[in-house]
């Protein structure tokens, strides 16, 4: 069980920790708070060792296209500086946390952190090759996040148990994973203060 040995290029890319995306909220992700505690582990870690932290958001205009009034698939929700936008106060996030917001006209949607923010760009900018990501939800924003990062040659670490996914379909989640590991992300898990290969889900088909 060897550790990953984080460093210089190394990212910590956490998707959309919104209010509206938690129980309670707009369209809550069940057991969605379940990612906080093992979130606010993965920033200590990456903070500790002087590595940046990136946190995207949904951030909507009040009409936007993905609503069901407009048309679209989900109920209003992470509308741009209303309450249910803000990120969970329990993350930590550290003061120099870069903010990456995403779909914000009204015409266009955008699952992935990647589309539309110039975040490939920034994080080539600063000498990253490597992301680790987590956050809400699995199905839809972090596995739209990890394809494009693989996309763009970014390695990229999944951290399933600081992930949770909507399931519209039973299995949607899990169908998610399996295609993120396909396309050749590497899972992985927190042990005490390091990040291993998370064996059991390698060994997905
Ligand atoms: C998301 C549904 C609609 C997500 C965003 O962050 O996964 N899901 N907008
Ligand atoms: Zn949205």
């Amino acid at each position: 069980m060897s550790a990953i040995v984080l460093g210089q290029g190394d990212a910590l890319l956490i998707v959309d920790l919104q209010v509206d995306f938690l129980p309670g909220g707009k369209l809550g992700v069940p057991n969605g708070d379940a990612v906080i505690a093992p979130i606010n582990r993965l920033i200590s870690l990456y903070a500790e060792r002087g590595l940046p932290v990136f946190a995207s958001r949904d951030w909507h205009p009040e009409l936007h296209c993905s609503f069901a009034q407009q048309g679209g698939p989900w109920p209003p929700h992470c509308v741009a500086g209303t309450e249910g936008a803000a990120f969970s106060d329990a993350l930590q996030l550290p003061d120099d946390v870069v903010i990456v917001s995403k779909a914000v006209t009204a015409e266009v949607d955008a699952y992935s952190a990647f589309n539309g923010t110039g975040l490939g760009q920034d994080l080539r900018a600063r000498g990253i090759r490597r992301v680790a990501v987590c956050g809400l939800a699995t199905d839809y924003c972090v596995l739209n996040t990890v394809l494009d990062a693989l996309k763009e040659e970014f390695e990229v670490l999944i951290v399933a148990e600081a992930a949770r996914a909507v399931d519209v379909q039973p299995g949607d989640g899990d169908r998610a994973m399996t295609q993120m590991l396909k396309q050749g992300a590497l899972p992985v898990r927190l042990s005490g203060n390091a990040l291993v290969a998370d064996l059991a889900l390698g060994a997905l088909p």
